[in-house]
């Protein structure tokens, strides 16, 4: 629970009364200063307490420590006047982390005040901003791959989408964010169907296709608790001419992914940016598999240097591209859906980085999955992540593209 301001104002006023108190016993040539350490943004609570404080003259490198109080709050009387710098740090267990930002991984915040001036007989209030890395990540908040079948019972697969959410407690840039489907089948579709040739390397996935968030770094900001949409096509697919028995409308996405072509198969919605295409080996568009589709989310700082592995059947090697090797170092999310409950042993995505899988009734269901959401911290809704897709993901009947709901 954060304090009212009326408590804050209650406690200044207790602080200055102490003050003016210390001061009328000490030497009138010294000073007080109360620091009061405050939690980073998005933490469930505002003011941090037992934070050891540290206060350095600059002059002669003197130092003084004292803990913040339960009211965040570190007291420094009698102190010689002069310029100071003061810094606070501590260190939160995954436990102490997850009840206050809604992660459970461990963090080291820090926060530092430098030319802090303290007059003889004076009293200052210095406010300390702790920070620290981000805790949580990107995460896959949903997939939406099966499908949707048309009036006249067609199979309509141009309404894919993935959405991609900022489950940390700080802005996340999306420049050069990599997206890429993983090789391999997803369960025994035809009788002569096989696991992955790649199952033996649990060290690294292998990329299908890779797309890219285009950007000079800052251009792309998400905050926390927002998501990303990224569409096969941006386009409103219930549009009679497409498919009225489409579940969504990804008219609005944020994203889409064009694959430029000579013979113009896939189009390109002009009010939806273009993903930068990587490496391609599918066919008109980014079509993911219906039947369960592997995917992850990475970064590299030099996606030429990765290794390009032959495709993994010999007798197809000469005339099929090879396929794009991602250390698992580089994974930042995984997603793994398979064909069904029985697929288990066709699993793409090594086990280190998504211990399980999901599964559709079918294809072309229109069926959608969506990770569950595990709290809610200062407004932020924070979903699961337990690098298992069977535990963090539920199966909805309908796509809930931006939604939580
Ligand atoms: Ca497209
Ligand atoms: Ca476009």
């Amino acid at each position: 629970m954060k304090l009212s301001k009326l408590s804050i104002f209650a406690l200044s006023t207790l602080c200055m009364l102490l003050f003016t108190n210390c001061s009328e016993d000490d030497d009138p040539s010294s000073g007080d200063m109360s620091v009061s350490v405050n939690y980073p943004d998005n933490y469930a609570e505002e003011l941090a307490q037992n934070v050891t404080v540290k206060v350095i003259n600059t002059l002669n490198g003197k130092e003084t420590t004292g803990q913040t109080t339960a009211e965040g709050i570190a007291l420094f009387t009698g102190i010689t006047p002069g310029t100071y710098t003061v810094s606070a740090s501590v260190s939160l267990t995954g436990a102490e982390a997850e009840a206050l930002t809604g992660i459970a991984q461990e963090v080291q915040l820090s926060g530092v005040e430098s030319n802090v001036s303290l007059m003889a007989g004076g009293e200052i209030m210095v406010d300390l901003d702790l920070d620290g890395s981000p805790l949580g990540s990107l995460v896959f908040k949903e997939v939406y791959y099966t499908g949707s079948k048309t009036p006249a019972e067609g199979n309509y697969f141009s309404d894919q989408f993935i959405e991609i959410y900022n489950n940390s407690t700080e802005v996340i840039y999306l420049d050069n964010l990599y997206i890429a489907d993983i090789y391999g089948v997803s369960g025994l579709i035809n009788s002569s169907n096989v696991p992955t040739e790649f199952q033996d390397d649990q060290d690294n996935v292998y990329a299908n296709s890779v797309w890219k968030i285009p950007g000079s770094g800052t251009d792309y900001p998400l905050e926390p608790g927002n998501s990303i949409v990224i569409a096969q096509d941006g386009v409103n697919h219930q549009l009679d001419e497409l498919n009225p028995n489409s579940p969504v409308d990804l008219s609005n996405a944020d994203w889409e992914t064009f694959n430029v072509r000579d013979d113009n198969r896939d189009a390109d919605a002009p009010e939806v940016p273009n993903l930068e295409r990587m490496y391609f080996t599918g066919g008109f568009d980014w079509l993911v598999t219906v039947f369960g589709p592997g995917l992850v989310i990475f970064r590299t700082d030099d996606f030429d240097s990765l290794e390009q592995v032959p495709y993994p059947v010999p007798e197809y090697a000469d005339f099929l591209d090879p396929r794009i090797k991602i250390p698992n170092e580089l994974i930042i999310d995984a997603f793994e859906a398979l064909k069904d409950g029985n697929s288990g042993s066709f699993k793409r995505v090594p086990v280190a980085l998504d211990a399980g899988f999901v599964y559709a009734d079918g294809t072309y269901t229109a069926q959608s999955f969506r990770r569950k959401a595990l709290t809610t911290i200062e407004g932020r809704v924070v979903l699961k992540d337990s690098n298992n897709s069977t535990d963090d993901f539920e199966k909805l009947d309908t796509p809930t593209p931006k939604s939580l709901d």
